[in-house]
This record gives C-alpha cells, structure tokens and sequence, in this order.
C-alpha cells in the first residue's frame, strides 16, 4: 500500500484521474449492505458530493446524526490502454474507515480517518468500459479509535459519544482519484538536508517497487523555480549540494522541483515529480532554529471545518485560511487534531508557513470530554483493557502521517497526541512506543510533542521528558478564572509558569491552545465573557505573561475559526473560540493580533542560535 502514498502526478508514466463529483450514496443503518449485496449496486440511492462530509446537507437530526455504514458508488472508466498497469483507486482519507468494492468485488480496508490510501483494482477492472467502485464507510467512534470516543444505543440508532470537541464529520472527505503507474514503478522518496559548513546538502532515497531494476537505473533531476536544471545525481541513495542553494523560508518559500526517474536500458519507465523546499529544523536548548536561525512560532489551532460541506476538503476556504493567516501577520499552525490534506501542506510550502503536524490521538482521557480536563480520580486511560488495540491503530496513524508528510518542508514538528492522560505513570510505556516510533519513521527526525492539558504539568507530567519541545494548551481567564475574576487567572498562570521556570526547563515552550469563546455580534464595556472586548483583554493578559518568559518560543491561539461540535450546554452552534468566525471574517481581537504580530521579530527572545 505504501507506494501509492506519493501525491499522485501526472508524468510521462503516470496518469491521475480525479473521480470528484456527485456520487450515488446510501445510509445503511443496520450494517447488512454487504450481505444484502450492496456492493453489487445500491438499492435506493441519494447523491452525495464527493469530497464532502455527508452531515450537513439533510434537513432532519437523524441524516446528520448517523452513525455506522453509510455507501457511496459511482462508475468508472478505465481505458484499455491502461491495461498492464498499476490501477488504484486512491482516497486521499475515507472517515474513519472503508471497505472498497471493484465490480463486486471486495479489495481493501482502511482504519484511520485522515490518511490517504489506495484499492488495487488492475486485476479486477474491465478495461475500456464503465466498473462500478462502491464503498461502505463507518464513522463509530471507540475507546480503541483514533480520535477515541464510544458509540451507543438511543432509541435503537447508534449514536456517536466523541470524547473530543469537534463534531464527528465523516465520510469521503477528500479527494478520490484514479490513478494508473507502471508495474515497475518508484514507491517512495525521502529527503534529509543538513548543514555542513554553512553549506546546506540533501540526502535522498529512492524506493522502487517490482523486479527488474539495478542502482544506476534511477535517477533524481533538480530544477529551480525557472525551471533550470541545477543539479542532478544517480543511485538509488546520493547527496546532492545544489550551487547557490536558495533555502526554504518563513514567508519566502523557494521550491526546488525534484523529478526522479527510473530508467531500464535507457527508457524512462517511471517518473515522478514533487516540489520540495531546502531546509534545516532543529532545537537549540529554548530555540526553535529554522535553517539555523531562531524563530517564533505565532498562529492558530485549526480545523478542517465549513458550512454545508463540513470537513469536506475545500479549495476556496483553504486559499481564504491562508489569505487570513498572512494578513494578521501568522506564521504557523497545528493541524489540530489530525492530518489535514495533502493539499494543505503543499499550499504551506508554496507560502512558508511552518506546521506542527498532529496525529488524530484525541480524547485520550478518562473524563467525558478531554476539553473538560480531568473529572474526578480514576483509571487512567491507558489502563484500560482496549489499550492494545488503540496502541495498534495509533502506531499505524503515525506511520501513515510520517509516510505521508516526512518531505514537506512546511513540517517542522510532530504533535503525537492532543491533551492525553500523560500525569500518570502507567501512561509512560505507551507514550515511549509511539515516541519511538516516529523517530524510527522520519528520516528527518522532526522534533516530537504532544499537546498537554492543565493536569499535565513541570510536576505532574510523567511523559513530559519524551518531548523535544513543549506544548501548553492552556485556558486560564476562561475556564480557569473567567470574567471579573481575571487577576486571579493571571496569578495562576504566573505560579505555573514559576514552576516551569524553576524546573529547570531547558527546551521551548509554545502554547499550543489559549483563547475565550466569543460572540461575533456582542460588544459589551465593561466587559463579559463571550463579548469581543473580553476576547480582547484575555488574550492580552496572556500575551503579557506570555512575554515575561523567554523559553516561550511561540503561540498559536485556539482557534482560528469559530467551528461546529456536538450539541451541549457549553456549546452554542459550536465552538466560538474563532479569531475569525465560520464565514471567515475577523472578530475584534483580530486587529489587535494583527498588530502584535506584525511586530513581533522572527527571533523574537532568542537565546541566538548556532544550529
Ligand atoms: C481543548 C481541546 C480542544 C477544544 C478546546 C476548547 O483543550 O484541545 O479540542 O476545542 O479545548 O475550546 O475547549
């Protein structure tokens, strides 16, 4: 499976088919579409947009609701001059799981809802005709899933319990293509650039898939933005030094085009292209060092999130996001709380903005809901008995992300789980496994965190020395302290921060998550919770202590756009803690981080970097 990872492009071997489009789609509530042979074709059919999340276009709670299958199909054409080769039906993620189906007949399986995988259908396909690709999708949520939740019985339908606060969208949420390469054909690629003697070189790898090829036969080509040939190498291992390098920056992204060729005998027999940016990432004591220099992460917590078309990849609102980002003056983001698409870290690449790359590890906590922070004392959650399986699934998910990501220079971090139950020790053996694990998969050895939650501190994290750098979601002036009692947040937060001081702390800090729910239409003075100006003086309280502590190396605001959840009595419509609302447009508080930002400097508290 993990060949067809790669972005799929089209070359002078490869070709790619977009398969987007209204498919026909089924809800199968009581999971016998498969018996009944649903795969043969659906019995009553409604259309549903392909990518999209399936929710929020029915007009009854029940559609939006569904949990277990639901079904989609659609016809495909594979012309018969693709006969003897590779054909994949590639998803670019299917919500949170997926049989496929070619013709009737069942391929693959999928778990994980935000990676993209393929369905091998070469041997099944009816070449030069229509086949019909049909495919069963379950969105449950449970304790052994990645994000973690439950799912229940009400009133004879299943009901989803998410453990986390976004609303469970699902489906076929990204892009589906058909993709058709050679037999013999190039199934991975890695970069790693390092410094030596100020000059920065990169080593690479090329894997090939079938029999048949020798060293010599590969080749990788480097041109420059004016399309020049700059360098070149051979082997399926090299370093390549290209004169002149222009690196990969905050802001000024340079991407060099690397095309890598497999050739047998002098004929190209597969070719495959991807634009990658030239650059270091690594931690200096507090510092954060992007090609050696320090820099200081500010931005948002994101969602893939939308009206009507849910967590359905969009490319408008992903160019508006990005439009957004840069007028206030962001740097970064977290792709909070799973991989985004593939589409969102090309686009970071192309306008250097810098990324901590998360794995959908999300409610990992013994509470109803881990925004909530921990409910009392209980087990901890790694102690419960689906724990080997949720081991399995999120060993795999970081597997998958890493093999996906590893070359996009935009991702400078992996965040390995969102506020997990990390302040107790039975959560060490488990933590170490997947912290293991995705240094083992990054060819460039990123630097691994996980975002913690207020009763993960200096004292009481027992994971916290897995980190190599740390981040702090914390929400003191809202859920700690809210309102007129705002002094008192701050001198918590202050106590806190003493005590990550005197710990001795010696790697970065950044704050992964901070911010108030707030109401777009409510202006109040003096101020209210939920009112813009209060939006306004909690960050600014934030910021402040923020500043009084130099190993604090960045802040991303939670959230950059108001977003949907599960309905509840802490949520109205959702989650307000946006900067900008759901329609992308700035709240108050926007100007004031406009202006904060824009000047604020790159090394802004740097220790200096040598890196
Ligand atoms: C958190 C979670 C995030 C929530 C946020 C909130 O700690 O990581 O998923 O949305 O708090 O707004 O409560």
């Amino acid at each position: 499976m993990s060949s067809y990872m790669l972005y799929p492009r089209n070359t002078s071997t490869r070709r790619v088919l977009s398969l987007d489009g209204m498919w026909r789609f089924s809800f199968d509530p009581e999971g016998i579409g498969t018996e009944k042979g649903w795969q043969n074709g659906l019995p009553a059919t409604l259309t549903m947009p392909v990518p999209s999340s399936f929710q929020d276009y029915f007009t009854d709670k029940d559609s939006r609701e569904f949990s277990g299958d639901v079904w989609y199909e659609t016809d495909v054409f594979v012309p018969s001059e693709w006969q003897g080769q590779s054909i994949n039906v590639r998803f670019g993620s299917a919500t949170h799981r997926a049989t496929v189906f070619c013709n009737g007949q069942e391929i693959t399986s999928h778990e994980g809802g935000f990676t993209p995988f393929c369905a091998e259908i070469s041997d099944v396909a009816v070449y030069g005709q229509y086949n019909l690709i049909s495919v069963c999708v379950n969105n449950e949520l449970h304790e052994y899933t990645l994000p973690a939740g439950n799912t229940i019985l009400a009133n004879g339908k299943k009901r989803v319990r998410p453990y986390f606060d976004f609303f469970n969208y699902s489906g076929l949420q990204r892009s589906v293509m058909l993709t058709a390469t050679p037999k013999l054909a190039i199934q991975d690629f890695e970069v790693v650039h390092k410094s030596v003697d100020q000059v920065v070189c990169t080593d690479y790898k090329v894997k090939v898939d079938g029999v048949g090829f020798t060293a010599c036969d590969i080749q990788v080509l480097i041109f420059d933005e004016a399309g020049v040939l700059v360098a070149q190498a051979e082997g399926q291992t090299g370093n390549i030094c290209i004169p002149d390098v222009k690196l990969w920056e905050v802001h000024d992204a340079y991407l060099y085009k690397f095309v890598v060729r497999l050739s047998v005998d002098d004929e190209i027999i597969d070719e495959w292209f991807d634009y990658i940016g030239i650059r270091t990432i690594s931690i200096d004591g507090t510092d954060i060092l992007l090609n050696g220099k320090p820099v200081y992460l500010k931005g948002f917590g994101k969602h893939e999130d939308s009206d009507i078309a849910g967590r359905g990849f969009s490319l408008p609102v992903l160019k508006r996001d990005f439009e957004l980002m840069k007028w206030i003056g962001a740097n970064s983001f977290r792709t909070s709380h799973y991989p985004y698409s593939e589409e969102t870290y090309y686009l970071a690449d192309r306008e250097g903005f810098l990324i901590i790359d998360e794995v959908a590890a999300v409610g990992f906590m013994a509470s109803f809901a881990n925004f909530l922070g921990q409910m009392g004392k209980r087990d901890c959650f790694f102690e419960k008995k689906t724990t080997p399986r949720l081991l399995d699934n999120h060993l795999q998910a970081v597997r998958e992300l890493i093999l996906r990501d590893k070359n996009h220079a935009c991702v400078i971090a992996w965040s390995l789980f969102n506020e997990p139950e990390s302040n107790h020790e039975s959560a060490y053996p488990y933590f170490e496994k997947i912290f293991k694990e995705a240094l083992l998969c990054d060819p460039q050895k990123r630097p691994r965190t996980f975002a913690m939650e207020r009763s993960s501190d200096f004292a009481s994290c027992h994971c916290r020395q897995l980190c190599d750098l740390i981040t702090l979601n914390r929400y003191y002036g809202w859920y700690i302290s809210g309102g007129p009692n705002i002094d008192d947040a701050e001198r918590a937060f202050v106590e806190e921060m003493e005590g990550w001081k005197n710990s001795g702390i010696d790697v970065p800090v950044v704050f992964t998550e901070y911010g108030t729910d707030t109401d777009s239409h409510m202006h109040k003075l003096p101020s209210v919770m939920w009112s813009q100006e209060y939006q306004q003086e909690m960050l600014e309280m934030n910021h402040r202590v923020f500043d009084s502590y130099d190993f604090v190396k960045g802040e991303q605001i939670w959230n950059f756009a108001d977003f949907q959840t599960t309905e509840g009595i802490m949520r109205v419509d959702g989650n307000k803690k946006g900067i900008f609302t759901r329609q992308r447009q700035p709240k108050s508080a926007a100007f004031d981080l406009k202006q904060r930002w824009e000047s604020l400097p790159r090394d802004y508290k740097s220790t200096g970097g040598s890196k």
